[in-house]
């Protein structure tokens, strides 16, 4: 059996070959722009693999089905195959499956086409967290580029950072939330539904080791900087989620052309494509990282930078009392991890 299947190697290669050329112009309909660049080989010992490259952002399902009618129909769902297939594949070039044929089947005759398809996964899943209105919605995992070009030195160099898939409040955290696990309110603008703030790295730290024991096994913490500015950016790669202009990010968030110099109840302006709100204004949101002058040896892999490197810990996102240059999803802020302003509070993420 084998024997003959080396004898049609030849076939096969060609079938696959023209038979992939019409597959990319159904794929790309079928799938927009996620799925390219489909290729083949066949290897010494007679595993198909297909190559391909995976658009976007964040993770998709990827199944592969064969064909023996030249793609006509794809009745084959190989169950041998290893590499990106599956759950959870991340975007990315040079992505591989490896199809072990003679484990699924005797043999493989026919006019052999392969199929790759990629969807969404369970976008935009929400789960409600441990207090009234703390919500956190799945942030896809993936890679994207982080800082710019466009803003300042430390925004340099621009890097690609792998993301795993987390969960993150939809919102930042307010001062009825704050109050119920702090029992007390330190905000300078009184309000339940407004953000909490005049709170300092340190004081966030103590809530979430509280939110971890009302609710343990959750791991609440705070995002790293990498995770905060791939949330936000949700695949954009504009200065804010909505745009580059300043009327873009008067959609998105309340900052000092909107704001009239206050703080604003959270989730009132345009989320983000994964739902978050806020991530552009209303308050500074703490990040668990040591803040560092340039991008030069941070993590590739999405955790906090953890090495202490001089005296101020990272915020991001801007408030209601800045412009719009620090208002960017790639503007990084400082501050003491002890220090208080009636300009910084936060969010928190969580991996289940
Ligand atoms: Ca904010």
């Amino acid at each position: 059996m084998r024997r003959k299947f080396k004898h049609k190697e030849h076939k096969v290669h060609q079938v696959i070959l023209c038979a992939l050329c019409a597959l990319c112009v159904s794929i790309s309909l079928a799938y927009a722009d996620n799925v390219e660049n489909v290729r083949y080989s066949v290897s010494e010992d007679d595993k198909i693999i297909v190559e391909y490259d995976l658009n976007g952002a964040g993770e998709f399902s990827v199944s592969l089905a064969v064909s023996t009618d030249n793609g006509a129909t794809f009745v084959i769902q190989p169950r041998a195959v290893s590499g990106d297939v599956g759950e959870k594949v991340a975007a990315g070039r040079g992505k591989r499956i490896v199809w072990d044929v003679y484990r699924d089947m005797k043999r493989l005759a026919g006019d052999v086409a392969v199929q790759v398809t990629a969807t969404k996964p369970k976008q935009g899943e929400k789960s409600a967290g441990p207090l009234p209105g703390m919500n956190f919605v799945l942030i896809p995992g993936g890679s994207f580029m982080m800082g710019s070009n466009d803003g300042y030195e430390n925004e340099k160099p621009v890097h690609r950072v792998e993301i795993k898939s987390f969960y993150m409040m939809t919102t930042e955290v307010t001062q009825a939330q704050w109050r119920t696990v702090m029992g007390d309110n330190p905000s300078c603008f009184k309000g339940d539904d407004l953000p909490v703030e005049y709170v300092s790295w340190s004081d966030c730290q103590e809530f979430i080791k509280k939110l971890n024991q009302r609710d343990p096994g959750k791991g609440y913490r705070l995002p790293s900087e990498a995770e905060w500015e791939y949330a936000c950016r949700a695949g954009t790669t504009t200065k804010y989620y909505t745009g580059d202009s300043e009327s873009d990010l008067a959609r998105a968030g309340w900052y000092y052309g909107n704001s009239d110099s206050k703080t604003h109840p959270v989730g009132q302006k345009q989320p983000n494509a994964w739902g978050l709100y806020d991530m552009h204004g209303n308050v500074w949101e703490w990040c668990e990282d040591w803040y560092h002058d340039t991008y030069n040896g941070a993590p590739g892999d999405g955790r906090a930078w953890t090495s202490p490197a001089g005296t101020y810990r990272v915020l991001r996102g801007g408030s209601w009392i800045d412009g719009g240059r620090y208002c960017r999803g790639a503007f990084r802020g400082r501050f003491g991890p002890d220090s208080h302003d009636g300009l910084n509070g936060f969010r928190v993420v969580c991996s289940s």
